[in-house]
């Protein structure tokens, strides 16, 4: 029988391929919630994530992911109760999102994974995401600037951008919205949450001040405890191509990184929302 299948979904830049490296180290080193699966088969080739690895170890960022070494990848996962499971990227350069976005098209492999996952993983970068709070205030004041508003609302708000995906890809996938959604469980991860600086707020109150649209659409669509919100920072601080940060250096790259759980609780343990996407509750 095939292993159920996760997909990870996210727009570029939003920290996949950094959470992938992170992530495979972690499920190399046995420490976590889940662990890598070798039993039978061809071993899988991920010699992309240990790209990813080798770059951190030498206290910098993984090169931009070339498109044709990412578009099969995955990571065969067990837990320690031998559940298994399989977390997919179908990620051809991080451009799917946008291209499923602008353009309605969405290939047949890719509908395929959507329509078979048990769960969706969709990272978010806050930092990234662009949203216009003041314009409705300033329509309703009347008071519109028209040479300034012109070219700053060129840009679709967040909110309508991630609540029109997420529909989108529910309906690639097959699954109406007359019922609250049990099947795929949900995880919204907050990524580079080491960005939004120390926080006191549980991840899911911070999803919903800032994209307080995408956070009542989930909430309404999914049934509750089909879905989770956390935070993640797969690097801990931030790394480009030409950095040399000692700790990465000196502790290695397993020992940076963190995930903040919907109840607010920081672990190290980069597996714990996959964990939580196999358990039900
Ligand atoms: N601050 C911070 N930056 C990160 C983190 N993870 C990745 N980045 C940076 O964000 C950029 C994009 O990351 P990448 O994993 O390549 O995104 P992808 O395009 O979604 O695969 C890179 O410059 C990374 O160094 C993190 O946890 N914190
Ligand atoms: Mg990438």
């Amino acid at each position: 029988m095939q292993a159920p299948e996760l997909v990870l979904l996210g727009g570029p830049n939003s920290g996949k391929t950094h959470f992938a490296g992170q992530l495979y180290g972690r499920l190399r080193r046995k420490t976590g919630r889940l662990l890598l699966r070798r039993e039978g088969g061809t071993p899988a080739d991920l010699s992309a994530l240990e790209d990813v690895l080798r770059s951190l170890a030498r206290g910098h960022a993984a090169q931009h992911t070339s498109a044709q070494t990412w578009a099969e990848i995955t990571l065969p996962i067990v837990d320690t109760a031998g559940q298994v499971i399989d977390l997919r990227w179908p990620d051809y350069g991080g451009e799917q999102l946008n291209t499923a976005f602008q353009q309605r098209a969405i290939s047949q492999a890719w509908r395929d994974r959507l329509r078979n996952a048990s769960g969706w993983i969709v990272l978010i970068r806050l930092n990234a995401e662009t949203t216009y709070p003041e314009a409705l205030q300033r329509l309703r004041e009347g008071a519109i600037d028209q040479a300034t508003s012109a070219g700053r609302l060129s840009k679709w708000d967040a909110n309508a951008r991630w609540v029109e995906l997420l529909q989108l890809l529910l309906y690639v996938a097959g699954h109406g919205s007359v019922q609250q959604i049990k099947t795929p469980r949900l995880v919204v991860m907050l990524s580079c949450f080491d960005e939004l600086g120390a926080q006191v707020a549980l991840p899911h109150e911070i999803l919903a001040s800032q994209l307080p649209l995408v956070y009542s659409y989930i909430q309404s669509i999914w049934s509750p405890g089909a879905f989770s919100v956390w935070g993640l920072s797969a690097l801990g601080r931030h790394l480009d191509e030409r950095s040399e940060d000692e700790c990465f250096i000196d502790e290695g790259p397993e020992n940076q990184g963190w995930v903040v759980g919907p109840d607010g609780s920081r672990s190290e343990d980069l597996t714990l929302p996959l964990d939580w996407l196999l358990h039900p509750a």
